[in-house]
């Protein structure tokens, strides 16, 4: 490629990468009156800017090559200062290791930028071997705090197995998401913990943590549930025995494990709480979201538990390099009521749902809990069905059976 060949291949690829970026999002057609979805993920891996990934020095790289490919941007925490929405995305080399990055919109639903450089995240004694899906809190202490998972090899894997894992709670915090202390891992009696989120308000004058012990990397085995414990302070963060706010059930959309998501918002009626839960299929585990209400008085008592999903996998977003997930652990809810709910689909990109803060109380007061039975469940139906049907006009009642 001669010098004015690679020059303007580097501007097509600015040009590209520009429209991409400032390409404006739209609610998608459709919808269930709970949220909307949009036309667009709102990052992918080709929204991480052109100098991550490419080395634009003709002399170094003259067949303008990709040196450090980006396979996926997923798993966002979200938080809103100043009226921009960012981001803390996990982002996903081609070598597979991941790392925090932040992305900023002026709306929240589009025109998502990632700052220059990833965030660098401190290190602890014990080096981290990935880091991944970060959970940021704007805590009452006046730290914002980014919990997250960190993964080192498991000592006691056979030799050989060189995929097993200790996953623990990795802690760090911040004033400006440029900054970042790390504190201590979470201790825990748990030999693995994912998905830990920190409650935003001190309880009892403590902070609280959601936790999700389980007994293997992948497996819950005997654990499992989102957990609830307390902790003295955040430097040297340690729980004890982890009470179970929301437990698995048999046959149901949390069947194999469960997780929350991105840290509850308190509303008058409650805490509003996010999660995903895992069932088991023919074609492996299937991640969905749901929601629940805890009670204000008592952020681990479970008020409000609609039953099944509120958003699954759909068209496009079930397909990618972990099929059939939706993941989320970041959302904001603005001052005027809306909620922003920022998804992962298939661990390989992200979305925006929308809805309000009143909808999903709604939703979670309204919606009839799961009665965990075939039958049980067409009697809740049939209640629905002779509802609806006794205030139709009778002309829309006159139809076979
Ligand atoms: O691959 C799906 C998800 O798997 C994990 O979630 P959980 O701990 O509940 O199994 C996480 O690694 C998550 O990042 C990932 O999206």
């Amino acid at each position: 490629m001669t010098h004015e060949q690679f020059s303007e291949r580097v501007r097509k690829l600015l040009v590209e990468y520009e429209a991409l970026i400032t390409r404006p999002n739209r609610i998608a057609e459709g919808g269930n009156g709970v949220f909307d979805r949009y036309k667009y993920p709102v990052l992918t891996a080709e929204h991480t800017p052109i100098f991550w990934r490419y080395d634009l020095n003709h002399q170094t790289n003259p067949h303008l090559m990709e040196r450090l490919g980006i396979n996926s941007t997923f798993n966002p925490g979200a938080i809103e200062l100043d009226g921009k929405i960012y981001l803390a995305v996990r982002v996903e080399g081609t070598d597979r290791k991941s790392f925090f990055a932040i992305a900023e919109s002026p709306s929240g639903i589009d025109r998502f930028r990632f700052w220059d450089y990833p965030v660098v995240t401190p290190e602890t004694d014990d080096p981290d071997i990935n880091v991944y899906d970060m959970r940021l809190v704007r805590h009452q202490d006046g730290w914002i705090y980014g919990l997250f998972c960190t993964e080192r090899k498991d000592p006691s894997a056979p030799r050989g197995d060189l995929s097993s894992a200790v996953a623990q709670c990795g802690i760090a915090r911040t004033k400006d998401l440029k900054t970042w202390q790390r504190l201590d891992d979470l201790k825990t009696r748990s030999p693995q913990q994912r998905n830990v989120v920190l409650h935003p308000e001190f309880v009892n004058g403590k902070y609280a943590f959601y936790t999700r012990p389980q007994d293997g990397f992948i497996e819950a085995g005997s654990g499992g549930g989102i957990g609830w414990a307390l902790a003295g302070n955040m430097e040297h963060a340690a729980i004890g025995q982890e009470k179970i706010v929301h437990d698995r059930k048999y046959h149901t959309i949390m069947e194999v494990k469960n997780g929350l998501g991105p840290a509850p918002i308190k509303t008058p009626e409650g805490w509003l709480q996010l999660a995903h839960g895992v069932r088991n299929t023919a074609a492996g585990l299937r991640y969905v979201l749901y929601a629940f209400m805890t009670a204000l008085d008592d952020p681990s008592r479970l008020i409000h538990e609609p039953g099944g999903y509120l958003l699954a996998p759909r068209d496009d977003e079930r397909v990618g390099d972990v099929s059939n997930v939706t993941f989320s652990n970041g959302w904001v809810a603005r001052g005027n009521g809306q909620l922003f709910i920022y998804y992962a689909s298939s661990d390989t990109r992200c979305h925006v749902a929308t809805t309000t803060v009143e909808k999903l109380i709604d939703y979670c007061r309204h919606t009839p809990s799961d009665p965990l039975r075939s039958a049980a469940c067409v009697q809740q139906r049939i209640d629905l069905i002779q509802r609806n049907l006794q205030g139709m006009p009778s002309a829309a009642k006159s139809r076979p059976c």
